[in-house]
């Protein structure tokens, strides 16, 4: 999808049609008033005050009506230079206006953009005609708070998003849809994979059965992974003290982005928004040698953020998420190979998931935010150097990011490119040499000196909210497999006829620990059939006579009509072999 308010032209373009709507606004509601029509990625809108009137669907093709009459009628478009005398004149009955010019620092140069009777306060640029707005399509209208502010009065927000010609507008309009189809919100409720309360709170989703098969798929599928790489995993509270928070840090350099802290008795407790701190005392429970080194403490962590209301979404920015982490403490002699087994590890799962839109993100620190970032020059050199050496020695593609990095050291984070929508962030593998300075770690060298081992934050999925995510809108919620909550619906033909057969069969799948669902319900096959297809089974037996009478199923793949008819055994063994290589 086109990012309109990063192409020149087409902002442009949409600015001036956030004013074609204003002026169409205008005179089928001459008591509106406006405050901002700003561009955005996706087209423009315009916050605009109706009184008590609240747009609907009939009023968008009204005003989208009145629009196209002006678009025809080619009024010019013109530019007008004020003083700011001449400014809060010409909007004296107008307070949003007024708010903006009084908010405009002086000796800013006041612009206003008249098209016939209309004018609008603006910056432009702006294009000559009116005539040259002809490919629009306005999409949506929402409540939107003054300033954003919900004690201000309540706003219409119109949407709409606009283009040069015919096919470029078609285009976009079909990727919108395809995007609301393939939207995880959307699929998640369809397919009971998790909900949201605003009892429980915003950003944080409640994972149902069905999500929580796939994480659990997931879960066992990362663990095993890790196991075989000598990880050894730990449980850990999800709370911490303040103290343990100002003693890695996070209590300076990351506050803004944790929940308040809570009094209990005498002790002051955060919800933890990361599990290094955690992870750093669990390392220091015992003496280490520098044999024992890289020592790998894995974790499937809830960790708690502070993420702005407007950026929550669904199970993709979350309030409350589950981190696939791990922190590697390793000698410095040790970064460079544990680095790159992290990078391998990233490499083999995104083939396994099929993930081929990606790429590597070098995310280093603001040289000049001493706020956000620990202030030590040296440091930061001496990691951000090593992991551009270890990314060229790699061979690996990557691009630099300033001011991306952890308060604690460099990132290196993969973007990945989902099927619509912008990129993600999912995987990272950061470099760290100061909290285990602020935990004070040591292990022991071969010289029996006490020495401070250096530490690799890293998260394969990154979390499993996001992995989950990305996974349901790049398979439009048709997982292989392995990852279906319901793998198997057996249908009999006839539940008089073909019921026995059918549960028979049932019960066999489920002895050889496949998921099966039983539909013998008395309704038309060809309902139940399509049923299965909207929950997007992998696989639907269907089981009449024939198959009854010669012990074998038949089934059908989603999405396909035809049927292939097996033995009982061939089929079980086919889908045991496909779930276990999790093809
Ligand atoms: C890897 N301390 C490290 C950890 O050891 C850490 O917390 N890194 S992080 O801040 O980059 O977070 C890890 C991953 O969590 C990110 O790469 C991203 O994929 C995911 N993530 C971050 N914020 C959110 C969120 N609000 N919702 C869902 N996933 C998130
Ligand atoms: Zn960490």
């Amino acid at each position: 999808m086109k990012n309109i308010k990063n192409d020149e032209k087409l902002n442009t373009l949409n600015h001036s049609c956030a004013h074609l709507l204003a002026h169409a606004v205008k005179h089928l509601y001459p008591e509106a008033k406006f405050w901002v029509g700003p561009v955005i990625d996706e087209g423009f809108y315009y916050d605009i005050d109706l009184g008590d009137k609240v747009i609907n669907a009939e009023d968008l093709d009204k005003i989208s009506k009145e629009m196209k009459k002006i678009v025809k009628s080619n009024k010019l478009i013109k530019r007008i230079e004020l003083t700011r005398e001449e400014a809060l004149d010409m909007f004296k009955d107008d307070p949003y206006k007024l708010d903006l010019i009084n908010n405009m620092e002086d000796g800013t140069t006041i612009s206003a953009y008249k098209q016939d009777d209309f004018i609008d306060l603006c910056r432009g640029p702006h294009v000559e005609s009116t005539k040259l707005l002809k490919y629009f399509k306005l999409l949506k209208v929402s409540g939107a708070y003054f300033k954003g502010d919900s004690k201000n009065k309540m706003l219409q927000r119109i949407y709409g998003v606009c283009f040069d010609n015919a096919e470029d507008l078609e285009e976009h309009l079909r990727l919108l849809e395809e995007a609301k189809e393939r939207d995880h919100r959307k699929i998640g409720k369809e397919q009971e994979l998790f909900m949201t309360h605003e009892l429980v709170g915003s950003g944080m989703p409640l994972w149902l059965p069905n999500g929580a098969i796939i994480r659990h798929e997931l879960e066992n599928y990362i663990y095993k992974k890790e196991r075989d790489m000598g990880y050894n995993h730990v449980y850990t509270p999800c709370v911490g003290t303040v103290d343990l928070y100002k003693t890695s840090g996070h209590w300076d350099h990351y506050k803004e982005n944790m929940f308040p802290m809570m009094k209990v008795d005498d002790e002051e407790f955060v919800l933890r928004p990361m599990n290094c701190p955690h992870h750093m005392l669990v390392y220091k429970n015992k003496m280490h040698s520098y044999r024992d080194l890289p020592v790998r403490i894995g974790e499937f962590a809830t960790d708690f953020r502070y993420e702005a209301s407007g950026a929550v979404k669904g199970l993709e920015r979350v309030r409350c998420m589950c981190q696939n982490d791990s922190h590697l403490f390793v000698r410095p002699d040790q970064i460079g190979e544990e680095f790159k087994k992290v990078v391998s590890l990233i490499l083999d799962v995104y083939k396994d998931f099929g993930i081929k839109d990606y790429k590597f993100r070098l995310s280093l620190r603001d040289k000049n935010d001493k706020e956000k970032y620990f202030d030590d020059d040296e440091m930061w050199e001496n990691a951000e150097n090593k992991l551009r050496e270890v990314l060229n020695e790699m061979g690996v593609e990557y691009f630099e990011a300033e001011g991306e990095a952890a308060f604690y050291g460099p990132k290196l984070d993969v973007e990945v490119k989902p099927a619509v929508g912008p990129e993600v962030t999912l995987s990272t593998c950061q470099l760290d040499f100061l909290l285990p300075r602020r935990f004070e770690l040591n292990y022991i060298d071969n010289n029996g000196e006490k020495q401070t081992p250096v530490v690799i934050h890293r998260a394969i999925f990154g979390t499993f909210d996001r992995f989950t995510a990305f996974l349901i809108e790049e398979t439009k919620g048709v997982f292989p497999v392995w990852l279906s909550p319901i793998q198997v619906e057996v249908i009999p033909v006839s539940s008089e006829f073909h019921g026995d057969y059918a549960s028979s069969v049932t019960e066999k799948l489920k002895d050889a620990g496949i998921r099966v669902e039983l539909d013998d319900r008395n309704e038309k096959l060809g309902y139940r059939l399509r049923e299965a297809q909207i929950k997007k089974v992998p696989y639907t037996l269907i089981l009449g006579d024939n198959e009854k009478d010669e012990n074998t199923i038949s089934y059908r793949l989603h999405g396909e009509k035809d049927t292939t008819t097996v033995s009982q055994e061939e089929f079980i063994n086919m889908l045991k072999e496909k779930i276990n290589n999790r093809k």
